[in-house]
């Protein structure tokens, strides 16, 4: 099968053929619809966090269901279905104390780039490396069966592909990270392909103030028709101050940091109430800090904390997700500005630094 490979970092991928393996016990083969092209792939291109190569890169993506492993239920061939990519094993801590996005052998998958066995089914003499379990700048790929959650057939395949990462990430950091509630007073911080989906997600929560932060005049001009009350261009505005002046002066009850800048993660904190949330989703360069003013923590009692993929509960987030597209509650189509083959998609990773796109996708038929 032809995959966009990453073989040295900065550079661009290379277009080749990659041998799959069958798959292992509760594993599937799939082939790609369609795949979004994330921020995190470009942040693994400029080898912020880098780790051994070669990786095929990808991991918001949709599918069909072509083989199954030894011991797959629940699934057939044929199946058109959404990847989540973090896996969860149902058994560890985390799993069973209701944190399965911090599930210990998913985590593991993602920073060693394997299936849970510790090993991959992609072949190029030696091993090649999974990114975040999918690898869907791929035509298919071998991955569990739990990472895949089956759609109905309304569903076209090129918006549940931007389900898997964006999405569910961005709605979750509001549903399930923060539980925005009616008349809730929110601030987003950058409105990339996974901060507009925080933004539209706080409409649907009905929060009574949503401010926007972002350097790119495009990017608020959709989270505005998202549902933005108010939108801030950093460039030449204070997100802060104006944050506070729409609160009475207070600040707002949460502010999402969707970027992952130690600069923007303390605009976020000092933009929140006494005892209100800063919710991190975005990942920086290993090492970054951020200075906070201790002596205000006691007094001010604010959370600072993170979320991983949304706090999602990977399946079952999927299906909620997909009936609040189907009911026209949330709007995927227009997160799309444009789509490419695989072979553009050195195209699509430059026109995402250029700030053109909401979400590249990269369509395999
Ligand atoms: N102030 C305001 N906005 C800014 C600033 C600034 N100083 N600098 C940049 N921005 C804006 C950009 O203009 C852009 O609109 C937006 O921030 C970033 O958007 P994208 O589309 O480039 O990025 P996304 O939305 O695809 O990804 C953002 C993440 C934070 C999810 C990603 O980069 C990340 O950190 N990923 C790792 C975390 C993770 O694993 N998440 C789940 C899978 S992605
Ligand atoms: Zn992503």
């Amino acid at each position: 099968m032809k995959a966009a490979v990453l073989r040295a970092y900065r550079e661009p991928l290379s277009l080749e053929e990659v041998d799959l393996l069958p798959p292992q016990t509760g594993e599937i083969r799939i082939r790609f619809a369609a795949s979004g092209v994330c921020h995190s792939d470009m942040t693994r291109i400029e080898g912020a966090r880098p780790s051994p190569l070669p990786i095929i890169l990808g991991h918001e993506a949709s599918a069909y269901v072509e083989e199954l492993g030894p011991g797959v239920e629940g699934l057939q061939v044929g199946d058109r279905v959404v990847l989540s990519f973090l896996y969860d094993c149902g058994r560890c801590f985390f799993c069973r104390s209701g944190h399965p996005n911090l599930c210990e052998v998913g985590v593991g998958m993602l920073r060693n780039g394997t299936m849970p066995d510790g090993t991959t089914r992609l072949r190029k003499g030696d091993e090649v490396l999974y990114h975040m379990t999918v690898s869907s700048f791929a035509e298919e790929a071998v991955v569990p069966a739990r990472c895949a959650t089956r759609v109905p057939d309304e569903l076209p395949m090129d918006v549940a592909a931007l389900i898997g990462c964006g999405v569910l990430t961005g709605t979750g950091a509001v549903f399930n990270a923060a539980r925005v509630s009616p008349g809730d007073s929110v601030l987003i911080i950058g409105a990339g392909g996974v901060g507009l989906n925080a933004v539209q997600a706080a409409a649907i929560a009905g929060a009574s103030v949503i401010v926007v932060s972002d350097i790119n005049p495009d990017k608020l001009a959709i989270a505005r028709d998202f549902g933005a009350t108010h939108v801030v261009d950093a460039r030449t505005e204070d997100p802060v101050a104006i944050a506070r002046d729409l609160t009475h002066g207070r600040g707002v009850d949460f502010a999402f940091e969707v970027i992952g800048r130690p600069a923007t993660i303390r605009q976020c904190h000092d933009a929140i109430r006494p005892a209100g949330t800063a919710i991190v989703v975005g990942v920086g360069e290993v090492g970054d800090c951020c200075e906070i003013d201790t002596a205000s923590l006691p007094f001010s009692e604010k959370v600072l904390t993170g979320t991983l993929y949304g706090g999602a509960r990977p399946g079952l987030d999927v299906e909620r997700l997909v009936d609040l597209y189907l009911n026209d509650r949330l709007r995927l189509d227009e997160l799309i500005t444009r789509t490419y083959r695989l072979d553009q998609i050195n195209e699509a990773f430059h026109d995402l630094h250029e700030g053109r796109l909401a979400r590249g996708l990269i369509r395999y038929e």
